[in-house]
């Protein structure tokens, strides 16, 4: 019976609540360069059009609602004996929304607000402007609380415990793609996880995992909670 799981998730647990994933056809990439509006450089030459584009994802994001596999996941940790915890990619707050309690936000999220000259964190409003005053120290540097490309994502030790500790990893709905999170699946193995990737189409680490199911999110999510809650029991 196993009694520590770790589930990374990344955007494509939210696409069917409406969210746009980043590297599909269609996605957040095809529409924005990642330099401009993920990077520090990108948000230090262009502030104002960096929080457009959080600001119009945070809206979207208030909007939108948790779909079943967000529910399903709630639904395992309040249910599974061992512990679970979330290490989401996502900034969308919808684990939350769904009544997840133990979840890890590794990029950060859209619903925080974060001054580049204090560090002060504080609830972003709706919108937010380049000139807006920190709370704290009132310089005008306000920034959305999310992890860019060459910055260190959150709570990195917490994960690799975690990932040294976890019976089972599963990966859902995120491409693989980007790193550190691309490699937790290697972490968990390595420590000896059972590992299982959910996803629409296989991810580009597919091969590292024991175990695939390919699908939408709100129907192999369910299945696969449903299966593991009644291995547990
Ligand atoms: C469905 C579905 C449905 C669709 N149902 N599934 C060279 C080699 C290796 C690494 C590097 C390198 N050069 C630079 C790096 C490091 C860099 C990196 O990884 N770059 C790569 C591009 C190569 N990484 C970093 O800079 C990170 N920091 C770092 O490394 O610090 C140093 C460090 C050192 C040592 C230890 C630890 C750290 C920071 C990365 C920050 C990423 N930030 C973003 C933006 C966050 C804020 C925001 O949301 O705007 O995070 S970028 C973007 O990508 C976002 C996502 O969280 C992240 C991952 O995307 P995700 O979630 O996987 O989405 P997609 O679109 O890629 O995939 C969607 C998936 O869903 C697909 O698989 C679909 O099939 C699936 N899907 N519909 C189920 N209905």
């Amino acid at each position: 019976m196993s009694q520590s799981i770790v589930i990374l998730t990344g955007a494509g647990i939210s696409a069917e609540s409406g969210l746009g994933t980043f590297r599909d056809e269609d996605g957040l990439w095809a529409q924005h360069r990642i330099e401009d509006v993920a990077t520090p450089e990108g948000f230090a030459h262009n502030p104002k059009l960096v929080h457009d584009f959080y600001n119009a994802r945070r809206v979207q994001s208030m909007e939108a609602e948790p779909n079943a596999a967000h529910f399903a996941l709630a639904e395992l940790e309040a249910k599974f004996p061992g512990t679970v915890l979330i290490v989401t990619q996502n900034v969308d707050g919808l684990h939350e929304k769904a009544g997840s309690q133990n979840v890890l936000h590794m990029h950060g999220t859209l619903h925080g607000a974060l001054c580049h000259a204090c560090d002060h964190r504080w609830p972003a409003p709706a919108t937010m402007a380049p000139h807006d005053p920190c709370p704290a120290c009132g310089t005008p540097a306000t920034r959305p609380d999310v992890v860019w490309f060459g910055e260190m994502p959150y709570g990195m030790e917490r994960i690799s415990n975690a990932l040294a500790q976890a019976d089972v990893f599963v990966s859902i709905g995120t491409s693989g793609e980007v790193y550190p999170a691309a490699n937790f699946v290697n972490e968990a193995d390595m420590f000896g996880a059972h590992t299982v990737e959910l996803n629409l189409e296989p991810s580009s680490g597919v091969s590292r995992f024991a175990e695939t199911h390919f699908g939408p999110a709100t129907q192999v999510v369910p299945e696969w909670v449903a299966a593991e809650l009644t291995r547990s029991n």
